[in-house]
C-alpha cells in the first residue's frame, strides 16, 4: 500500500510521519524534526482514525440538518447579532490544532470583515507568554534558533518542560547528543522531579515561580563575574542597566534552593559558552509568565549567546500549529503576517491586500476575558473550533455555564460527543487528521504540509471550507471563493510580498505564486523564505532586532514575593506520556489507556500522612469554584505542600477528574495567559466506603461519584468509588458493566466488604466487577485480556496463576511491557536501558518509555550486583 507523507497532528515537534489507509504509520526518514523517530502517540495514530463516535453530519439543537440549513443559520445569526449589537458582540475561539489555511480563513473572516479582533485561541493558554516576552524583548514574535542548537550546545538547561513526555522526539535527540558527546551537561528546573529529570546532570526543585529570582541572580553574577558581551549589548541591547538594578535588587533565597545548588547552575552557566534553554508551559502558565521569559531572555541577551550554533533562548510550542497561529495573527491582540494592530499603516496594508470593507483596529478579547464576556451577556454568537474550553479552560464549570449563557453557539468538531460540543446549538462535522490537506509550522520555524490519506468520511469537512462556506453566506463572497487550501496558502503568501516591506521576520513571500503542484510537493522549509530566495536560519546573532532602533531590550523583572501556603496547596497541572489534552483521540488508542488510565494527584508521603491519605485512595481538590476527586499517587517527586494533576480527564471519561474545575482563572497582566500551574487549593481524603474495578465488553456506565472509564483491547475498563456501598452488588455489577443476560459467578465476603463478580455468556467472559473497602489489588491487564475469552470463574482470583507471570502496570505501551516483567528482567541482571529492551522489548519501538526504565534501573537496589 502507498504512503502519505504527511505530519504528527500532536506536539510542535512536527514530526514527518508516513501513512496510509489500512492505519500503516512509519514516521518519515527523510523528516528534519524526527529523521524516522516517533513517539507513543505518534506510533499509534492508526488506532485512532476509526469513525467510532464522529460526527458526521450537522446537527442544529441536536437534530440532523444538511450543511446548507446549517451554514444559513450560522450566517443568520452571526450577522443579526452584528447588525444589531455590533461587531464585538461576536466571537471566534480557535486552536492551534488548526491548520494555517483554516487559521487564515478565521481570521481574515473576524478581523477584516467582520470587523473585529474577537479572535482569541488555546495558544492564550499555551503560549501568549512567550509571545509577549519575545515581542518585549525583540520587537517581534522570534524564535531564534533551531533544533540543531541542541545538539549542539554544551549545556542544555529544561526550564519548566517535561521534555521526556511532552516532546518526547526532541528528547530522544537530545539523549542521542549526550550519549555521543559526554561532556554535555543538562540542567532540569522543575518544582518537581519528572521522566525528564533522569536525563539531568542537575535537577533544581525550585519553589514554584521563582525562576525569575534564579534567573535574575544569573544576570547579576553575570555581570559580576565579567560575562557580560560588553560589544555586542552595545552595538544591540537597550536597557541593561536597568534590568541589572532589577537583578542585583531581587533575592535569590525564594527559590528554596540551597547556595550549593545555586552557584553549580550559575557557574555552570557562565562558563559555558554554548548554552540553550529550552522553557515551555512552567514557565508560561502563571501569573508572572512573561516576566519569567523576559528574565531568560535578558541573560541570553546580555551574554551575546542567542542566534549562534548551540547558543539561545528556545521557547518549544505545544500544539502542531502554535507557530503557524502566531504567523496568521490568530490571537486578540495581533494582526496577520507578525504585523501590529495599532499600526495605521499595517492596518491598512492588510486591508488593502484583503480588499476588506473594514479592519479591526483595537485588541479583541483574550480567552479569560472572552468567557467572562460571554458569562456577562456580552457575546450573542460564539463560534467554537477545534479546541474544548469546557475542559481545558481554567474555572472551567464556569465556563461550561457561560458558553451556555450565550444565545447562539457553534462548535466545529471531529467528534459527536465532546464536553464542548454538549453545549452548542449547532455542531458542525470537521474533516480530521488524514483527511485534511494543509500546512502547519513547528517549534523551530518549519512550514511542513500535513496531507490527506484518507477519503473524507460522511459528509464531513475541512474547516477552511466551512468557514469560507459561511463567510459567503454572509455576504463577503468574492473574498473567500476558494476551492483548495492550496488557494489559500498562495494567498496568504501573497500577502507576505504585501507586507515584506516592513522588514519584520515572518517572510514567506517566497512561497508567493506556488501552484497547486508545487504546494502538493512542498518540502519540510523553515521561514523566512523571501522573494529573493534567502533565509535566515538563525536570527539576531549580529543583532537586527525589530523594534524601531533594531536593537532588543532586556527588561527590569522583579520577582514576585514567595508566599508559604499555610493550610493551602499549590495546585500543578499538566501532562502525562500517553494522552493529549482532552482526550478525545488518543483516548480511542487502548494501547495509551494502558500507561496511566485514572485521573491521579501526586501528593508528598509528608502531607498524605498529616491528612491521612493512604496510597491508592481518592483525595478531593477543592478551588474556590469548584473540586475534583482524583487518586493519590504518593510520591516524593512533589514537594510538601504542593501537588501535581494532569489536565487531561474529562466528563466523557472521568467527570470528578476535571481538575480545571478547581483552578482559578488569574491571569499574567501582561500576556493574559492563565496561571493554570499555580492555584490555591484545599485537599482532603475522599471517604469512599467501597473501591470497585470493573470490565466488561460493554461501554461502563455508573453514576456513582469517582468514575473513570478507559478503552480496552477487549472492550471497556473503570475504576469506581462511592461513598454508600450497595447492598445487591450482583445488580451493582450487571448495570455497571451494562450486561442483563448470561450467569452471574459471584464471591462475596459481606463481613468484609468483599465482593466479586464474573458474568458468562456461552462460555464466554463478558465482564468482572471486584469490589473492597480498600482500593482493590487486581491485575488489570490480566482480566481485561481475558474478556471475551473462554475464561472459568478462576478470573475472580483477580490475578493470573502461579504458572503465567502478572506483568504489572505497563511502561511499554508499544511493546505492551509490564512493571512485574521489568523487575523481573532487572533481577535478572538486565543492567541497562539496552539489555532492559534485549529481555523484554521494552523501549526498543518509539522509546518513549526510556527515561522510565532509566528510573527502574536507578530505583532498584541492585541485589545481583550486591550478590556478585
Ligand atoms: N504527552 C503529551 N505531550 C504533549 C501534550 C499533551 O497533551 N500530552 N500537549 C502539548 C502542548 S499543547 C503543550 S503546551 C506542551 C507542554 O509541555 P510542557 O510544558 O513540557 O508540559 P507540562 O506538563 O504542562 O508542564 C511542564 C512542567 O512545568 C513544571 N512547572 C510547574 N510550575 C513551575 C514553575 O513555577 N517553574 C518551573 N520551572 N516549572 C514549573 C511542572 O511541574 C511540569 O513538569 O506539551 C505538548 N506535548
Ligand atoms: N489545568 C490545565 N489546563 C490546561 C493546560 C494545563 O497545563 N493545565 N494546558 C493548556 C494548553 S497549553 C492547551 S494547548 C489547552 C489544550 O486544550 P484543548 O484545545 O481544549 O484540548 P484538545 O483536546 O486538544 O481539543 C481539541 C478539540 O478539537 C477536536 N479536533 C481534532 N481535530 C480537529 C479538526 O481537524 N478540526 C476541528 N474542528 N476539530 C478537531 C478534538 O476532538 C477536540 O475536541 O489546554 C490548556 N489547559
Ligand atoms: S514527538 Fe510524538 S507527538 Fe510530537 S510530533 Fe513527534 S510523534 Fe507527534
Ligand atoms: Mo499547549
Amino acid at each position: 500500500m502507498s504512503m502519505t507523507c504527511t505530519t504528527c497532528p500532536y506536539c510542535g515537534v512536527g514530526c514527518g510521519v508516513l501513512a496510509s489507509a489500512d492505519g500503516t504509520i512509519k514516521g518519515d526518514p527523510d523528516h528534519p524534526s524526527n529523521f524516522g523517530r516517533l513517539c507513543s502517540k505518534g506510533s499509534a495514530l492508526g488506532e485512532t482514525i476509526t469513525l467510532e463516535g464522529r460526527l458526521l453530519a450537522p446537527m442544529v439543537n441536536k437534530q440532523r440538518a444538511s450543511w446548507e440549513e446549517a451554514t444559513a443559520l450560522v450566517a443568520e445569526k452571526f450577522s443579526a447579532a452584528i447588525k444589531e449589537h455590533g461587531p464585538d458582540s461576536v466571537a471566534f475561539y480557535v486552536s492551534g490544532q488548526l491548520l494555517t489555511e483554516d487559521y487564515y480563513v478565521a481570521n481574515k473572516l473576524m478581523k477584516g470583515f467582520i470587523g473585529s479582533a474577537n479572535i482569541d485561541t488555546n495558544s492564550r493558554l499555551c503560549m501568549a507568554s512567550s509571545v509577549a516576552g519575545h515581542k518585549r524583548a525583540f520587537g517581534t514574535d522570534t524564535v531564534p534558533g533551531t533544533y540543531e542548537d541542541f545538539e549542539e550546545a554544551d549545556l542544555v538547561v529544561l526550564v519548566g518542560s517535561n521534555l521526556a513526555w511532552c516532546h518526547p522526539i526532541l528528547f530522544q535527540r537530545l539523549v542521542a547528543a549526550k550519549q555521543a558527546r559526554p561532556d554535555m551537561r543538562v540542567v532540569n528546573i522543575d518544582p518537581r522531579v519528572t521522566a525528564t529529570s533522569d536525563l539531568a546532570d542537575l535537577h533544581l526543585a525550585i519553589n514554584a515561580d521563582s525562576d525569575t529570582a534564579l534567573f535574575n541572580h544569573l544576570l547579576a553574577e553575570i555581570a559580576s563575574r565579567g560575562a557580560v558581551d560588553d560589544d555586542y549589548v552595545a552595538k544591540n541591547v537597550n536597557g541593561f542597566a536597568d534590568a541589572l538594578a532589577a537583578a542585583q535588587d531581587s533575592d535569590v533565597s525564594s527559590t528554596g534552593l540551597s547556595a550549593a545548588e545555586i552557584e553549580d547552575f550559575t557557574k555552570l552557566w557562565i562558563n559555558t559558552e554554548r548554552v540553550v534553554t529550552i522553557y515551555s508551559q512552567g514557565v508560561n502558565q502563571s501569573a508572572v509568565g512573561t516576566d519569567k521569559v523576559n528574565a531568560i531572555l535578558n541573560c541570553h541577551l546580555a551574554t551575546g549567546r542567542i542566534g549562534r550554533a548551540g547558543m539561545g533562548p528556545f521557547s518549544v510550542t505545544g500544539q502542531p500549529n502554535a507557530m503557524g497561529g502566531r504567523e496568521v495573527g490568530g490571537l486578540a491582540n495581533m494582526l496577520a503576517n507578525h504585523l501590529d494592530l495599532e499600526n495605521p499603516d499595517h492596518r491598512d496594508t492588510v486591508q488593502t491586500a484583503w480588499n476588506a470593507p473594514v479592519i479591526a483596529d483595537h485588541a479583541g478579547l483574550k480567552a479569560v476575558d472572552l468567557f467572562q464576556a460571554c458569562a456577562d451577556g456580552k457575546i450573542k454568537a460564539l463560534w467554537v473550533m477545534s479546541t474544548n474550553p469546557a475542559v481545558s479552560m481554567p474555572d472551567a464549570a464556569n465556563v461550561a455555564q457561560a458558553i451556555e449563557n450565550v444565545p447562539f453557539t457553534v462548535v466545529s468538531d471531529i467528534l459527536k460527543d465532546t464536553d464542548t460540543g454538549a453545549l452548542a446549538d449547532v455542531l458542525l462535522p470537521a474533516a480530521g487528521w488524514g483527511e485534511k490537506s494543509g500546512t502547519v509550522t513547528n517549534s523551530e520555524r518549519r512550514i511542513s504540509r500535513q496531507r490527506a490519506f484518507l477519503p473524507l468520511p460522511g459528509e464531513t469537512r475541512p474547516d477552511w471550507q466551512i468557514i469560507c462556506d459561511v463567510a459567503q453566506k454572509m455576504g463577503f463572497g468574492e473574498a473567500f471563493e476558494f476551492t483548495s487550501p492550496a488557494e489559500v496558502f498562495a494567498e496568504y503568501a501573497a500577502l507576505s510580498e504585501a507586507t515584506a516591506k516592513f522588514g519584520k521576520d515572518f517572510d514567506i513571500s517566497g512561497l508567493a505564486g506556488l501552484d497547486e503542484a508545487d504546494y502538493d510537493a512542498l518540502k519540510p522549509t523553515q521561514w523566512p523564505i523571501r522573494a529573493n530566495g534567502s533565509t535566515t536560519e538563525r536570527f539576531f546573532a549580529d543583532g537586527g532586532f525589530f523594534h524601531a532602533d533594531s536593537k532588543a531590550k532586556m527588561l527590569p523583572v522583579k520577582p514576585p514575593k514567595h508566599a508559604e501556603n499555610g493550610e493551602t496547596f499549590r495546585l500543578n497541572t499538566g501532562r502525562i506520556r500517553d494522552q493529549w489534552h482532552t482526550m478525545t483521540r488518543t483516548a480511542r488508542a487502548p494501547r495509551l489507556n494502558q500507561h496511566l488510565a485514572e485521573p491521579f494527584a501526586e501528593i508528598n508521603p509528608t502531607d498524605a500522612l498529616r491528612l491521612g491519605i493512604k496510597d491508592a485512595t481518592l483525595l478531593r481538590i477543592s478551588g474556590e469554584h469548584g473540586s475534583a476527586v482524583v487518586r493519590a499517587m504518593i510520591t516524593s517527586k512533589v514537594q510538601a505542600g504542593t501537588i501535581f494533576v494532569p489536565m487531561h480527564w474529562t466528563a466523557q471519561f472521568a467527570a470528578s477528574g476535571r481538575v480545571n474545575h478547581a483552578v482559578a482563572p488569574v491571569t499574567d497582566p501582561v500576556s493574559g495567559q492563565p496561571a493554570l500551574k499555580g492555584a490555591d487549593v484545599t485537599v482532603a481524603p475522599f471517604e469512599a466506603a467501597f473501591y470497585a474495578f470493573a470490565a466488561s465488553d460493554q461501554p461502563i456506565e455508573s453514576a456513582r461519584p469517582y468514575v473513570a472509564k478507559s478503552k480496552t483491547t477487549t472492550g471497556w475498563k473503570a475504576e469506581i468509588s462511592g461513598q454508600r456501598a450497595p447492598k445487591d452488588w450482583e445488580k451493582e455489577a450487571r448495570e455497571t458493566l451494562d450486561l442483563d443476560g448470561g450467569e452471574a459467578v459471584m464471591l462475596e465476603d459481606a463481613q468484609n466488604g468483599i465482593a466479586r463478580v464474573a458474568i458468562f455468556e456461552e462460555g464466554r467472559l463478558r465482564g468482572v466487577y471486584f469490589a473492597a473497602r480498600t482500593p482493590v489489588a487486581v491485575a488489570r491487564g490480566y482480566v481485561c485480556d481475558l474478556i471475551g475469552s473462554e475464561a472459568s470463574a478462576q478470573v475472580l482470583a483477580g490475578v493470573p496463576g502461579a504458572d503465567q507471570p502478572d506483568p504489572g502496570a505497563t511502561v511499554c505501551s508499544c511493546m505492551n511491557v509490564g512493571i512485574n516483567t521489568l523487575k523481573a528482567a532487572i533481577s535478572d541482571g538486565a543492567r541497562t536501558v539496552e539489555a532492559l529492551g534485549e529481555c523484554t522489548g521494552a523501549g526498543t519501538n518509539c522509546g518513549s518509555c526510556k527515561p522510565e526504565l532509566q528510573a527502574l534501573l536507578k530505583d532498584i537496589p541492585s541485589m545481583k550486583v550486591a550478590a556478585e
